[in-house]
């Protein structure tokens, strides 16, 4: 199955194809269960629908909003995946840049879509394996099976108060805090003005394995900084990045290497930016976490409004995921939200945020070298 990414073909003729946007509502959970806390959001996912009952001047009215794909409160991990992301990654493997970025408030499973649960450990991925360690076995599965002559890298990042955190780095705290000073992570462009991340610690990585102990490193440094700081994980971004390389013999007998790189994007708490942070009195924290968030607000805005200048530069989220908003790259938005009625007014929020950058053109373009 393959994903439908062009939508006309005068534009595909261009070259041009629409960022792909999903939505997924979750369940209820058990407490929200026991206290019958009242739905506002059915899904319709035959015809790609969610609907909203809202009471507008004392008439219960329905408010429809069409995606790429939907997926209710039932759908599982599994099959989102071999849906939306399957297709994906079969594209980074045909040397084509991805981008997958989970958008929507806190506690609507914006890390559950991505990174997943673990019941199980070891072997199998289990049932509730998000995007990131199902993306890796595919691309370890499929390589293996074709006998390809590869390499794949990944780093993983966490973009907290415009500051550059390496998930990933094998050093103690205080060491990386000393080590900081003379090696600060930094974001860089190139003569071509490709950005990327000076200072971070890139893996390659040889078995799913391998992967899973980094995954778990990441995930514990993480847990780390989070008792740190209250509320962290809710105002912070993660950018999970597999680069990976294969070697191509052509009938010439000289050597082509196609490279695909994919972004993996846990964004922080939409309701960051629809309500400002400045009540709980860390003014500064929240006015900078707010900017990528709030930057990249303003760079869909102005691409779907074609109103010229795109702030890019305004923040690091938006110079790091340049290429996805408007570039190369091919961009997948999963929107999440709850099915609520306490919700409801941040749900309306996402959905019309979402609904917006469907309408972001892309002009995906494969590497080789
Ligand atoms: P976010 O990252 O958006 O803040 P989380 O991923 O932490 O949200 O999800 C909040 C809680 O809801 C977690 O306990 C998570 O396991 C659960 N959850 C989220 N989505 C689903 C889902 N589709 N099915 C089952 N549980 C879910
Ligand atoms: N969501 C969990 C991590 C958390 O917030 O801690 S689940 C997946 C992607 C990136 C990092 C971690 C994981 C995760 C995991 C949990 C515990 C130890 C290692 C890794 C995971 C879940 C299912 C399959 C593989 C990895």
């Amino acid at each position: 199955r393959s994903i439908d990414w062009n939508s006309s073909r005068v534009e595909r003729d261009r070259g041009e194809v629409n960022i792909q946007v999903l939505l997924r509502c979750r369940p209820l959970s058990d407490d929200e269960q026991k206290c019958n806390v009242p739905k506002a959001i059915t899904c319709n996912e035959n015809k790609r629908e969610v609907s909203i009952l809202q009471n507008v001047a004392n008439k219960q009215v329905d408010k429809i909003f069409t995606f790429d794909k939907v997926f209710g409160p039932k759908a599982q991990q599994r099959s989102i995946y071999d849906q939306a992301i399957f297709p994906i990654v079969n594209e980074v493997l045909e040397g084509f840049n991805c981008t997958v970025f989970a958008y929507g408030q806190t506690g609507t499973g914006k890390t559950y879509t991505m990174e997943g649960g673990m019941r199980n450990k070891g072997g199998e991925l289990p049932a509730e394996a998000g995007v990131i360690p199902r993306a890796v076995r595919q691309i370890f599965d499929t390589l293996e099976a074709q006998n390809a002559d590869y390499s794949m890298k990944v780093t993983f990042l966490e973009l907290y108060n415009e500051e550059i955190v390496d998930l990933l780095t094998t050093e103690d705290y205080s060491r990386s805090m000393e080590e900081k000073q003379k090696k600060p992570i930094s974001l860089m462009e190139d003569g071509k003005g490709c950005v990327f991340v000076r200072g971070l610690e890139e893996e390659a990585v040889y078995s799913a394995n391998d992967i899973y102990n980094l995954l778990e490193r990441g995930a514990a440094r993480r847990r780390t900084a989070d008792t740190l700081l209250n509320k962290r994980s809710s105002r912070s971004h993660s950018v999970f990045t597999i680069t990976v390389h294969v070697k191509q013999a052509t009938v010439g007998g000289e050597e082509l290497i196609r490279y695909g790189k994919l972004n993996l994007v846990d964004l922080a708490g939409s309701e960051n930016i629809s309500r400002s942070g400045a009540r709980d009195g860390r003014a500064r924290e929240a006015g900078e976490i707010n900017k990528s968030l709030l930057t990249l607000g303003r760079c869909i805005n102005s691409l779907v409004e074609h109103s010229g200048h795109v702030p890019y530069r305004d923040s690091k989220l938006t110079r790091l995921l340049r290429d996805s908003l408007g570039g190369k790259t091919k961009t997948c938005i999963i929107a999440t939200v709850s099915p609520s009625a306490h919700c409801l007014e941040e749900t309306l929020s996402t959905l019309d945020y979402a609904h917006r950058a469907k309408n972001i053109k892309n002009k995906p373009e494969a590497n080789q070298k």
